[in-house]
């Protein structure tokens, strides 16, 4: 019998591995989805913002592309905002969405995405819509190939509902033995070339970025670091976590102006930056970059990010390699290892309310040491790098774009990618609304996601900006009156409130002995 497009499409997908499906379907999508292979599964996201977050934390937490299906332009436009974050986090996603049949593509009938290509550019790396049904497999082999080469990224592949029936071309068997490979390692002399500068300077630093920890590089950071005495800093608007935070060279993240930054890495004569973009600053205290008489040299694997930082000297490539090869090329004696940095001493607790100290201690103490942090409450960035420890690669997850509505659906997905390890979502009371729905998909899959909500009852980081930006009087930053609890229990979560370091480890400890989801809320000064 003549294979459809649909089997051969299947087949890709289970060729490069891609046997989770996240999504939320429409009519569009049912005959892609009808018959669905007993060896894939379906996640159901009740909204296509937290499906897109669901799937950016397993890619990111995978390694792997990863298959999203949305439901054509109005499933898509949900989506956007999570997106920006995908883009940001190199998540390899294939964005699939279904288009009308394509005779009513053109009349515009109900729910035919107009334009599918342009709708999500400028955010994906690339995306398509194909001229034939038989085109439909080779399309989704390109966009999963897209996708996954350095810069990975997400891209958009737009697929009419009835091209899936048709008959595939027998030429569409070759995609199935399909390969493709990159190799940038740095030469011999341009590892020279850095293993010179770096042996040379007095005082260099390392400022590592999302995409060391992406590619599992953190333990090269850290020979790196020793070798050269080196201090490592996390670079600005961090969103994962690529060197331990106890080890003694560790200095935190660093400050996200320009002014700020030069002030801290002022005295040191080479700063290399890996793995991250020179500098994604977020608040506006404009300075000199960096501080006179200080080199900076640049590693990625993005193109883009070499291109468009405003100085330093780049070199594009494999970042895993570049790490390796450096520490038994540096030259010249050992040097003193830095000391630990010291921190200020823990706040005090109110009452009622809990210092987000004590909170991070807490839970420090009682989770596992190999814990999958994913963070997305804002005003408590300090107290959570100054007292959570994280020591194994994939440890720490934030949103790469800063768009709220991460945080809940990607610790979804990052526990569906990492069963071993228990992931802890620390969410703010003002993040956790953008994609709530996100407690009923860990509920209907069993998926024993911690969620801890940090309940100050407001949107704390906008009233700091608002303090630096005298803007105080500005309305709509307050968020009192949410019950989290009844929240989590009307979709399937067991929870628990705490407003004391007693029921916090209470409560945590129990959640901790589930094997289902559970969510803590938990009151805190800010
Ligand atoms: N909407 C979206 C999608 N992304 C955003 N980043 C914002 C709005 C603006 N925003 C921030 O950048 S931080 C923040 C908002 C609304 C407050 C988050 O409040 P929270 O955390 O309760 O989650 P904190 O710790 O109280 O700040
Ligand atoms: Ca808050």
């Amino acid at each position: 019998m003549t294979k459809t497009v649909k089997d051969i499409s299947y087949q890709v997908l289970r060729h490069q591995g891609m046997t989770t499906v996240f999504g939320n379907p429409g009519s569009n999508e049912l005959p892609f989805l009808k018959g669905f292979p007993e060896d894939f599964r379906y996640i159901l996201g009740l909204h296509e913002g937290a499906v897109v977050g669901m799937a950016d934390g397993f890619a990111q937490a995978s390694g792997l592309p990863t298959l999203v299906n949305l439901h054509a332009a109005a499933g898509t436009g949900n989506a956007m905002g999570a997106l920006t974050n995908a883009v940001y986090s190199h998540s390899p996603l294939v964005i699939t969405a279904g288009q009308q049949s394509r005779h009513l593509v053109g009349m515009e009938g109900m729910l035919a995405n107009v334009d599918a290509n342009l709708l999500p550019r400028p955010l994906v790396k690339w995306s398509g819509e194909p001229t034939c049904a038989t085109d439909v497999p080779r399309m989704l082999s390109q966009a999963i190939n897209t996708a996954n080469q350095p810069a990975k990224g997400p891209v958009y592949l737009s697929i009419p509902l009835d091209d899936w029936a048709q008959a595939s071309s027998t030429n569409s068997e070759y995609l199935l033995s399909r390969t493709v490979q990159t190799a940038s390692s740095p030469s011999e002399s341009q590892l020279k070339w850095l293993a010179d500068a770096l042996s040379e300077a007095t005082s260099p630093a390392l400022v590592l970025g999302p995409g060391v920890d992406a590619v599992k590089a953190n333990a090269s950071a850290v020979a790196l670091a020793e070798r050269l005495g080196a201090v490592g800093w996390i670079a600005p608007s961090e969103s994962r976590c690529p060197f331990p935070t106890d080890h003694p060279a560790f200095r935190g993240t660093l400050p996200i102006s320009e002014k700020g930054l030069n002030e801290a890495l002022a005295g040191h004569d080479l700063v290399l930056v890996v793995g991250a973009p020179v500098f994604r600053y977020h608040q506006n205290i404009p300075g000199d970059f960096l501080a006179p008489g200080t080199r900076l040299i640049h590693l990625t694997d993005d193109p883009a990010e070499a291109s468009r930082a405003p100085l330093g000297e780049a070199l594009v490539g494999d970042i895993a390699a570049m790490l390796a090869a450096l520490p038994e090329r540096i030259v010249g004696e050992q040097r003193a290892q830095p000391v630990a940095r010291s921190l200020p001493p823990p706040g005090k607790d109110e009452a009622d309310r809990m210092h987000p100290d004590t909170v991070f201690r807490i839970v420090n103490e009682l989770a596992p040491s190999d814990a999958i942090y994913v963070k997305e409450a804002t005003a408590t960035k300090g107290p959570f790098w100054a007292n959570i420890i994280m020591r194994e690669p994939g440890s720490f997850y934030f949103p790469a774009a800063g768009g709220l509505g991460f945080g809940m659906p990607a610790a979804v997905g990052v526990q569906l990618a990492q069963p071993q390890r228990q992931v802890i979502a620390l969410i703010g009371d003002g993040s956790a609304n953008y994609n709530i729905t996100a407690l009923w998909t860990a509920a209907r899959y069993r998926i024993p996601v911690v969620f801890i909500i940090l309940k100050n009852g407001t949107y704390g980081a906008l009233r700091r900006f608002a303090k630096l930006m005298d803007a105080e009087d500005v309305p709509g930053l307050d968020v009192p009156g949410i019950d989290f609890c009844s929240i989590a229990r009307g979709y399937g979560v067991d929870a628990c409130a705490a407003t004391n370091a007693d029921t916090l480890s209470a409560c945590l400890t129990h959640a901790f002995s589930q094997d289902k989801p559970y969510l803590i809320e938990v009151s805190t000064s800010f």
